[in-house]
């Protein structure tokens, strides 16, 4: 590593970072970022008055939090009116939240304490890591940034925040340049803020190994750039990673509302899991995870995470391989990181009493250089070097990639033989028992055909997370996700997380809801007779509408034509 200090300015630069820690990773794209120091002359090297300067400043907040009044405090929400909230409507649309209510809220506003009752009687060891928080950003607003670094600075115990580093994401917002550096020079004179500024758009991915790299604590904990840490959400992640350095923790993540920034608590209930098209989701816990558990405040293993807020120890989160740096921009890097590490011998955990809110945007307020598909080439990415041939799967939902170059994967395929990681269906067998495999251990799997006219069942473009009726539609063999359906073991007729249900009423529709395992999702199929009939009801499957677009019902079975329907595929079970 290449450090070249200069004592007199307040930068200076770190060039060619290969820091001993960061092996056995070496990563092709070598980033210059440009480190600017912003500790005061006037506090000297001398840690003891630092640390006293620090639980001060800690403890003055703490007193003063409750007593804290003025709009957005203690979490509450905003309401503009009249011409204001016009205004605030207009910007929604570029920023996709509501800039005009965070601003006219304090920037170290206070929070209510949303845990778990349960969470106040925990002792945790004296004894803790130190910890580097990276916060990302690219033109992100000015009061979210800040309050994000607020919060952490202001709710991290000063023996265990090692540092707190802003990471800028080549930025172009004027608020972001020299008025940033000056508020954080003046609001944090002791240094704990670190501005850190890449030299290229990076793509968050990039941008997290820089602030990784820049950082020296124990533990890296990962930030986005609108966030607000809740009451003591550090000494439980710290306690876990010293209890084995092997575990990547997650807070639970808290809904800041984008309208009006109420801080709302979301409770502990849910765990990450993917789609096969690898975009991420939220599942209930599963059983054998509620059982393992002896009480609600215990950690939470989860197959994924959702990506912007965790922790890990510093050195190993580069010994697993830190992040794919082929990535660009935004996107996948979230599933990457959860199969790897669980495939390569460490775990993942939500731990239900560090709490962190973060505002939920519905589209991405930054750009996209060259109006790449990031998320798409960077889920090839990972699926090229860690789904073996379940990567199939994901390719099913974008054939349009087969077509396309994922980059160099060297790197990342050597990664996994040297870390003799286990394989994907390791995975999916131990960490993900409950994810459904469309085309393994099923009776029958594909386009379900209704000959006579040569329309397929066909889910016709629709949000597949809530309830929705499929239809018929000219069949594209193959060349359709919407097209595949499969006949589980069950007897459900079913997507990935969504089964045909019927009430029994002749002359209905059918929607697809989430699969319940009740006898209104049981359907069995006469092979011989190419019929599909509804256990519960006796009646059949039936393609009630003509064209593209038509509806299917169950009636009266009847023995016509439009009853009749076959897999693409049968498996021998
Ligand atoms: O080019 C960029 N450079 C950046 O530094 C693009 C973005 N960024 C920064 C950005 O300013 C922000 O701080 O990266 C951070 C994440 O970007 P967001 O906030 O636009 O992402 P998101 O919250 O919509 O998306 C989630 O999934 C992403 C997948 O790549 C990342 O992992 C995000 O961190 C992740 N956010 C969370 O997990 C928060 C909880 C959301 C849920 C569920
Ligand atoms: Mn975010």
């Amino acid at each position: 590593m290449h450090v070249l200090y200069s004592q007199n300015s307040l930068f200076f630069c770190v060039r060619d970072r290969t820091h001993p820690d960061d092996l056995p990773f070496r990563q092709p794209h070598v980033l210059t970022v440009l480190y600017i120091n912003q500790r005061h002359s006037l506090f000297s090297n001398n840690d003891e008055d630092l640390l006293k300067f620090r639980r001060k400043r800690f403890i003055s907040y703490q007193e003063l939090e409750t007593k804290r009044s003025g709009p957005g405090e203690n979490g509450k929400p905003v309401y503009l009116e009249g011409k204001e909230k016009e205004l605030a409507d207009s910007l929604f649309e570029k920023e996709a939240f509501n800039r005009l209510a965070s601003d006219k809220i304090a920037l170290d506003r206070s929070i209510p304490d949303v845990r778990d009752s349960k969470c106040k009687d925990i002792e945790y060891p004296k004894e803790l890591p130190t910890a580097s928080i990276i916060i990302i950003f690219h033109n992100e607003a000015w009061s979210p940034l800040l309050r994000t670094a607020h919060s952490v600075v202001n709710r991290s115990p000063p023996e265990y925040l090692h540092e707190v580093i802003l990471l800028d994401d080549f930025s172009d917002k004027p608020h972001l340049g020299q008025k940033l550096k000056d508020y954080i020079g003046e609001t944090w004179p002791d240094g704990i803020v670190k501005l850190v500024r890449t030299m290229e758009r990076s793509g968050l991915i990039r941008a997290r190994l820089a602030g990784a790299k820049a950082a020296t604590g124990d533990v890296v904990v990962f930030l986005d750039s609108h966030c607000e840490a809740n009451i003591q959400w550090l000494e439980p992640l710290l306690a876990r990673i010293k209890g084995d350095r092997t575990r990547i923790l997650c807070n639970e993540i808290d809904l800041i509302d984008a309208n009006t920034l109420q801080y709302g608590g979301t409770g502990s209930s849910s765990v990450g899991g993917f789609w096969w098209s690898l975009h991420f989701s939220w599942r209930p816990i599963p059983h054998h995870e509620v059982q393992r558990r002896k009480s609600s405040v215990d950690p939470i293993r989860s197959p994924t995470m959702a990506g912007g807020l965790f922790a890990a120890d510093r050195k190993y989160f580069f010994e697993i391989g830190a992040y794919d740096p082929g990535m660009d921009v935004w996107g996948g890097e979230n599933l990457e990181i959860s199969f790897r590490v669980w495939m390569c011998g460490g775990s993942l955990e939500f731990i239900p009493c560090s709490r962190v809110g973060h505002i939920f945007r519905s589209s991405h307020p930054y750009t996209f250089p060259g109006n790449k598909d990031t998320h798409g080439i960077n889920s090839m990415r990972l699926a090229e070097v860690w789904m073996d041939g379940y990567k199939r799967l994901f390719y099913s939902h974008r054939k349009e990639l087969l077509k396309s170059d994922a980059g160099d994967l060297t790197e990342r395929i050597e990664l996994r033989q040297r870390l003799k990681c286990k394989s994907f269906k390791w995975y999916l067998d131990n960490v993900y028992p409950e994810k459904f495999i469309p085309d393994e251990k099923v009776r029958a799997y594909g386009m379900v055909r209704n000959a006579e006219s040569n329309m397929c069942l066909d889910t016709l473009g629709k949000d597949e997370k809530k309830t929705f009726d499929t239809g018929v539609y000219s069949c594209q063999n193959g060349a359709s996700q919407a097209e595949v359906f499969t006949l589980s073991l069950q007897d459900e007729i079913r997507r990935e997380e969504s089964c045909m249900t019927s009430n029994g009423e002749p002359g209905s529709t059918v929607p697809f809801q989430e699969c319940h395992g009740r006898e209104d999702q049981k359907w069995m199929h006469n092979k011989e007779k190419e019929l599909i009939i509804h256990k519960m009801s006796n009646l059949c499957l039936d393609r009630a509408e003509e064209g593209n677009g038509g509806s299917v019902r169950v009636k009266t079975c009847d023995d016509s034509p439009s009853q009749k329907w076959t897999f693409e595929h049968y498996l021998d079970v």
